[in-house]
């Protein structure tokens, strides 16, 4: 089934259908200028992480940037551009991203993505609807360029997944109504950052490493790609918990991923399929947003392991 048909059916408003379509179409241009390696930028700066934008990063911001131009959206954020980009007064959505999470990658042909969260205003001026917490979402999803490019979505009746059909140049249904299983032996945290680690990780991971003799009972398997999408790829399709905590250091106190374009929206999505994320503490489609920018720890994935975490102390 072509995505336009599975929206036609599932999603009733025409209007966020539309900003759908032109995501994808977005995708579909920044996949093929990946597999194409065609996107050379002539100049490149800074990014709110400080770290250099790479020319991919830019491309991929100004082709969202450029396809989002249309009477739907109201405002675009991104991981990319400083503050709020206004564009259609009268449109009812803002749509936030991380136009290429995992940019590091790309030289390692790694498996890189588009994260990207659509707010609907809700009667409110745009910097108040900014900052309606994540479960005020009207729609949320990823997508991932590798060996296949795929989509995650969510318009919160469940989460769908969809693969780009390259005859065709159409996204296609992949699997309707994901369930991320209970139950998991598999974690994904990045262990060179052991010595930094607050005491509740610390135990946690020593647990699943002393596994069935241990008391957790059962061995574990782990899993660290560095790409946000990759990670949430894999548990989507066969459970795991994903760790960014914050821990010691005085950068990662509020945790390193962001919460409006990286967390929120895959926090919805593993919600949606029956997961759980959090920042440790609370649920993250519950925190409150105070910057379009701001960090959070971000833990996520199959509800018991999640749930196992936030009972280690
Ligand atoms: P580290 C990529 O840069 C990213 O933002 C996420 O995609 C990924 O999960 C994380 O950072 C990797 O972080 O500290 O392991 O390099």
């Amino acid at each position: 089934m072509k995505i336009l048909s599975f929206l036609n059916e599932f999603s009733k408003d025409q209007n966020l259908n539309n900003v759908i379509l032109k995501l994808c179409s977005s995708a579909i241009k920044i996949s093929k200028s990946i597999h194409d390696d065609d996107y050379e930028i002539e100049k490149t700066s800074l990014n709110e992480d400080g770290d250099v934008q790479k020319p991919l990063d830019i491309f991929s911001d100004k082709t969202l940037l450029d396809k989002l131009r249309i009477p739907e959206v109201a405002a675009y954020c991104s991981e990319e551009q400083k503050g709020i980009v206004n564009l259609d007064e009268n449109g009812n959505f803002i749509v936030l991203t991380d136009p290429l999470d995992g940019s590091s990658n790309i030289e390692a042909n790694v498996s890189i993505g588009t994260i990207f969260s659509i707010i609907p205003k809700n009667g409110k001026c745009v910097n108040e609807a900014i900052f309606q917490n994540g479960n005020k979402q009207a729609c949320a999803g990823f997508f991932v360029f590798g060996p296949r490019t795929t989509l995650f979505l969510t318009y919160k009746n469940g989460t769908h997944s969809f693969f780009l059909n390259n005859k065709s140049n159409t996204f296609e249904l992949l699997q309707k109504n994901i369930s991320i299983p209970e139950y998991t032996s598999e974690y994904a945290i990045n262990s060179s950052y052991r010595r930094f680690w607050h005491k509740n990780v610390l135990n946690y991971i020593e647990n699943c490493l002393k596994g069935k003799d241990g008391p957790r009972k059962k061995d574990f398997n782990m899993r660290w790609v560095g790409s946000l999408v990759a990670d949430a790829s894999r548990i989507f399709t066969r459970g795991g918990i994903f760790l960014y905590p914050d821990d010691k250091r005085k950068k990662n106190k509020d945790g390193r991923l962001r919460l409006t374009y990286e967390a929120n929206p895959i926090s919805l999505l593993v919600e949606q399929a029956g997961g759980k994320a959090t920042n440790g503490k609370e649920d993250i489609l519950n925190l409150t947003i105070n910057d379009i920018h701001q960090r959070t720890p971000l833990i996520f994935g199959s509800k018991e392991e999640v749930d196992t975490f936030l009972n280690t102390e």
